[in-house]
């Protein structure tokens, strides 16, 4: 049984479930995402603006009780990452990223794709630039855009990922809540995600998945894959919360549609 952070939640085996004002919402995330039934869109592919440069560090990797949590810096010639297109109307820059898994015996993404559940989900949360911190943006529809990315344990991948593997050997260092961790910077958020086919996302507007689950996110989840190892991820189901208890299936529970519309690129 989990609680963390006064917040309460039932814990099943499809997830979390919230209470509170989780509950009521009628945009809520994650969602299931179908090819089949999602409208194709002619939109603009996303732009990832300095994807490409390389982040400076040290970087600092956080167990924080229900999630290891990666804080984005600038990159070395001190921009920020950010994105752009696909429906944004603004640029959103790159704030934090983090991780959704299961355990030893159970998938953990948020999203599905065809009904699929997969293995994680890495969430790289950004800003709109309008808003001058989180807790402004929170507040708002246009307020922020996660970039969803699912990971799926194989036995030998065909590519490789050393800087996504760089994030997960760390968490190997933060079993503890609170214990911190930090890696050397030089490489990039675009070699982070493999630079994932970028023109073939869904794209939908949603919530947060914790609690207070605001309203304020536009999801964009790449319909790519990302193959990692069994031994990479491991150390994901051996983190604790603050109660030494196991922090697994840290997922949200798949939230009904309410007729939005969801679109995928082609
Ligand atoms: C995790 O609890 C992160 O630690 C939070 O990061 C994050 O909230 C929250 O998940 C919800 O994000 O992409 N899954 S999600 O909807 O990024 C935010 C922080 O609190 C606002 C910094
Ligand atoms: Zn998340």
């Amino acid at each position: 049984q989990h609680s963390a952070n006064g917040s309460e939640w039932d814990h099943i085996a499809n997830g979390m479930n919230w209470t509170g004002t989780c509950a009521t919402g009628l945009n809520q995330s994650p969602i299931s995402l179908n090819v089949e039934k999602a409208e194709t869109s002619l939109m603009p592919r996303v732009f990832f603006g300095n994807y490409k440069l390389k982040l400076k560090g040290p970087i600092s990797i956080i167990n924080n009780g229900h999630t290891v949590f990666m804080n984005i810096p600038k990159t070395t010639n001190g921009k920020k990452p950010f994105i752009i297109g696909g429906t944004l109307k603004n640029r959103y820059e790159a704030d934090g990223l983090h991780f959704h898994w299961g355990s030893k015996n159970s998938q953990g993404s948020e999203h599905l794709i065809n009904n699929e559940r997969f293995d994680l989900e890495m969430h790289i949360v950004h800003r709109n630039n309008k808003y001058k911190d989180i807790i402004k943006a929170v507040g708002k529809t246009d307020g922020l855009t996660v970039v969803g990315v699912l990971l799926k344990i194989v036995k030998k991948p065909k590519r490789k990922f050393p800087s996504l593997n760089r994030v997960l050997a760390a968490v190997a260092k933060i079993r503890k809540d609170n214990a911190k961790t930090t890696i050397r910077g030089g490489f990039s958020l675009g070699q982070m995600i493999g630079n994932v086919n970028p023109h073939d996302f869904f794209t939908y507007r949603g919530s947060l998945t914790t609690p207070s689950c605001q309203e304020a996110v536009t999801w964009i989840v790449f319909s790519e894959v990302l193959p990692v190892t069994y031994s990479s991820v491991s150390n994901f189901w051996k983190l604790l919360d603050h109660n030494n208890q196991k922090i697994i299936n840290n997922f949200r529970s798949v939230q009904r549609l309410n007729g939005r519309h969801v679109f995928y690129r082609i």
